[in-house]
């Protein structure tokens, strides 16, 4: 059948029974890892100082927003092949997979992954608000020109390469307005904390540039390995930008509210003695 008819390169690949299985198991990996920290973000807001718990609430609603998507993913990957002469054969009717979902979701999660940094830096409200639109705007024009391009995947290199040329300008434009917001971290955070903004700076750089590579590797070729490694690089950046991405910032705030002279803070650090600790008449 032509490519071009498909949208993405899974439904033009025949898996091995391995491949197949790798695949299944790196989505339900992702969205059981998402769904389980949902409760681990809920249960960390009660340590942090009150100003700074919408932090984690955030991190929880990502790892839903996210769990939900992969779950679909998931089931895509489940129901657009169907085993046959001892191999995983793109179905021939019915479902058919696709990545495009992902970048749906993204247009929810990541703005919500930019506000939680002026919140956690404890920006003022309105520099707060003002920062976090002036990240969104090229976060989303990212997003939509990166969906309408991987439509070119299955050999359109001129419409995938273009517009991902144009996404990546945006990229450039939101690395601006981040590293904008760093800075004002840096400026903002108690003397001990002062080097994190800049150590969460490269994390951020590291983390969401798995992203552009993953959508450039259908031009290595179509077959099971690049279908495999490029599932495997986004379930990566999707951990890591989002869930160890919240940890570290829960981290953080738990050290900067103790910091603060929050109590329930210093004493989840173990550095200050909780009242039921101390010896009996003491
Ligand atoms: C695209 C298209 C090609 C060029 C670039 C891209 C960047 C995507 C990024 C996505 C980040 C997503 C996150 C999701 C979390 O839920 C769109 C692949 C630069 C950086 C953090």
């Amino acid at each position: 059948m032509d490519p071009s008819v498909f949208a993405n390169i899974e439904n033009l690949v025949t898996l091995s029974d391995t491949q197949f299985t790798l695949g299944s198991l790196i989505l339900m990996v992702s969205y059981g890892a998402h769904f389980a920290f949902i409760l681990y973000f809920l249960w960390t807001q009660k340590d942090l100082a009150p100003r700074y718990r919408l932090v984690p609430l955030l991190s929880a609603l990502v790892m839903a927003s996210a769990g939900l998507s992969l779950l679909r993913e998931f089931s895509f990957w489940n129901e657009a092949y169907t085993f046959s002469g001892g191999a995983y054969v793109p179905a021939t009717e019915g479902q058919t997979f696709t990545n495009a979902f992902r970048y749906g979701n993204w247009t929810i999660t990541v703005p919500l992954l930019l506000t939680q940094l002026p919140l956690a830096f404890g920006l003022a409200r309105p520099e707060i608000r003002r920062r976090a639109i002036r990240m969104s705007i090229p976060a989303v024009l990212m997003i939509w020109t990166g969906l309408v391009g991987q439509f070119g995947e299955t050999g359109d290199w001129a419409q995938l390469n273009l517009w991902g040329v144009i996404s990546t300008l945006f990229f450039v434009w939101l690395l601006i307005e981040v590293r904008a917001t760093i800075k004002a971290g840096v400026v903002n955070s108690p003397a001990p904390l002062k080097g994190f903004p800049d150590k969460l700076w490269w994390y951020f750089l590291a983390t969401w540039g798995l992203y552009p590579i993953a959508y450039a590797l259908p031009q290595l070729g179509f077959n099971g390995e690049v279908v495999i490694a490029r599932q495997l690089l986004f379930s990566i950046a999707d951990l890591s930008t989002k869930l160890v991405y919240g940890v570290i910032l829960s981290r953080y705030l738990l050290r900067r509210s103790a910091l603060g002279g929050y109590l329930p803070a210093a004493e989840a650090l173990g550095e200050a003695p909780a009242v039921a600790d101390k010896p009996r008449g003491a």
